[in-house]
């Protein structure tokens, strides 16, 4: 190599540094040929280390997985039949407001306006549709025409990610990922954050007061939004200065801390923990930090609050009668802080209120084992360190039922709900942090959708523990409305995910059809440090959780709401 070409910079050289300055660290990709010089280019960057996936729904998933860990995360696919797989983790990052960076290698500049048709294209020389498809999705999608060009567009496009805590889109034509680019700025000019307005802020702190003016019963309710907005230090200020109840949203679990003495457990209408739902409803003033009412989080819309509300979003500050634009959550929860009066009268009726420890039945070891048990011995292994991920499924009632010791953490994926986003998911966070026990509760249909990425953990050593809950089928579904596609082909899980192994892997599949094969195989999976372990536990077809067969009745009524005329009310 000349002395000149050692000294090249690139379009792809580009993009690498800036993902390194964003604080990436690993890259998840699927090769193809229209994406293999900006890989090369991404692979030499000291800071970024390559994951190979197996598809593209998985890597996008892993990526997905990624930015829940490290704040944002990058995705590299070839054109259309990689990206437009990858457009599925895209959406989850969009509903779960995560800055994921989808990066696509595209057609040769010279190819369309020779009205040359390509492989991997619908064939007929338009090589725009993926860029508008993507426009969709992401908060900002861009293709870079020209190597010039290209510093500016995916500056643009990465600023626009991490602002406003959404996916972005890149093109990177095959022929330009190699070309000459100029060097980056100073990296501060993409991740500033944009300060508050400071006459808004000052306005939607004063309008709190307002609010809270005369009110006698208030309660925290804590959304999913309030991490992606990095608040959550300033929202555990304002609720000890208010001294009231908070409770959280399913998908914010884990949030506010549970062993904080004003944690009044997760809202979730009829299906809510400790009796958060009696006490949210008691309130007279609810002031909602980065909520989601959704069909899901409302129970099939039986569980809207009704009095008026006050809710604080990752960049303005919405009341009865008033809105604030460009008001940033951290700032203004820490501004309020400063200024609410104590009231902790819902701290005084929650504790008259508060359930009794419920009386927790142990399973002898021989015993067959149930949905209950498994629960039973998940909370058992959970400490500070552990990670739990739970899939759509039964596995979201069953883990929002835990309690989260001090540091634990949780990761749901509620709004976008896609069967099998833990497997891949789990995968990604375990490779920001390597340290943490990941623990993940899945469904054997959910299994079924993304198994392949089982053999990542295997070939990058990850010690995840699997608990597979086999209660052949999708029970879910059976409860919201049930037909013969609800069952599905069963597997051999803990011999499958041995197949991944060849012949230099260590993946462990173990099967508990009893509490005590259970607590056998947990402490297996603990000592295995290795690569994974996949628990089949095997459980009834009908042994669900109550709050499933509720939460699935009133979601199968609210979907099943006929068609509004066009003079109805
Ligand atoms: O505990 P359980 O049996 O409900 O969980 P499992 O076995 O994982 O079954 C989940 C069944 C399910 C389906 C088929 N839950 N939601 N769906 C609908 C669905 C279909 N495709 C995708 C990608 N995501 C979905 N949520
Ligand atoms: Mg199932």
């Amino acid at each position: 190599m000349s002395v000149s070409q050692a000294k090249k910079f690139t379009v792809g050289d580009y993009l690498a540094e800036r993902l390194a300055q964003i604080g990436i660290r690993h890259h998840f990709v699927v090769p193809g040929d229209y994406n293999l010089i900006l890989l090369d280019k991404l692979q030499a960057h000291p800071q970024l280390t390559e994951i190979g996936c197996a598809n593209e729904l998985n890597c996008s998933m892993a990526a997905e997985g990624y930015a829940r860990a490290n704040g944002a995360s990058v995705c590299v696919v070839t054109f259309s039949v990689g990206a437009i797989s990858a457009f599925n983790g895209t959406g989850s990052a969009y509903a779960e407001n995560l800055p994921l960076i989808l990066v696509s290698g595209g057609p040769n500049t010279n190819d369309a306006s020779q009205f040359h048709v390509l492989h991997h294209t619908l064939g007929n020389s338009d090589y725009t549709y993926q860029l508008e498809m993507a426009k969709k999705i992401t908060c900002c999608a861009v293709a870079i025409p020209r190597a010039e060009e290209a510093p500016r567009l995916i500056d643009r496009a990465i600023r626009a990610a991490i602002l406003s805590r959404k996916p972005c889109y890149i093109e990177i034509p095959t022929n330009l990922a190699g070309a000459t680019c100029v060097r980056p700025g100073p990296i501060s000019a993409v991740t500033e954050p944009i300060a508050s307005d400071p006459y808004a802020l000052k306005a939607a702190c004063a309008a709190a007061a307002d609010y809270l003016d005369g009110k006698l019963k208030p309660v925290i309710l804590v959304g999913p939004k309030l991490r992606r907005a990095s608040a959550e230090k300033e929202l555990l200020k304002l609720a000890e200065a208010m001294g009231c109840a908070v409770a959280v949203q399913p998908a914010a679990k884990g949030m506010f801390p549970e062993a904080h003495p004003q944690y009044v457990g997760t809202f979730w209408g009829q299906v809510s923990t400790d009796a958060a739902d009696s006490i949210v409803h008691w309130a007279d003033a609810l002031i909602c930090v980065g909520t989601i009412f959704n069909d899901y989080s409302t129970v099939g819309w039986t569980a809207v609050p009704d009095i008026p509300l006050m809710a604080a979003e990752i960049d303005h500050v919405t009341y009865p009668g008033a809105h604030f634009s460009r008001v940033r959550l951290s700032e203004f929860l820490d501004g309020l802080a400063k200024d609410v009066t104590y009231n902790n009268n819902t701290m005084l009726e929650y504790n008259r209120l508060r359930p009794d420890p419920r009386q927790i039945h142990t399973a002898a070891p021989e015993d067959a084992l149930t949905r209950k048990e498994v629960t039973r011995q998940v909370q058992g292994i959970l400490t500070s360190n552990s990670t739990l991920f739970v899939e759509t499924g039964d596995s979201w009632f069953n883990g929002i039922g835990l309690t989260l010791p001090a540091g634990a953490q949780f990761e749901i994926e509620m709004q976008w709900g896609h069967i099998g986003w833990s497997i891949p998911a789990s995968f990604g966070y375990a490779m920001h942090f390597p340290t943490r026990r990941t623990i993940v509760m899945v469904g054997d249909g959910s299994f079924q959708v993304t198994a392949q990425e089982v053999s990542q953990m295997v070939r990058y050593k990850i010690p995840i523990t699997i608990l597979l809950i086999n209660n052949r089928g999708y029970t879910i579904e059976v409860e919201i409305h049930d037909g013969s596609y609800n069952k599905i082909k069963n597997w051999d899980y803990a011999l499958l995910v041995q197949a991944f192994n060849s012949t230099d892997g260590h993946a462990k599949g173990l099967l508990a059809n009893t509490a005590g094969e259970l607590v056998t195989a947990l402490r297996e999976a603990e000592e295995h440090k290795g690569g994974p372990t996949l628990i089949e536990c095997t459980i009834d077809q009908d042994d669900c959780s109550k709050e499933l067969i509720t939460w699935g009745h009133f979601v199968a009524s609210a979907n099943a709401r006929p068609p509004k005329g066009r003079h109805d009310e």
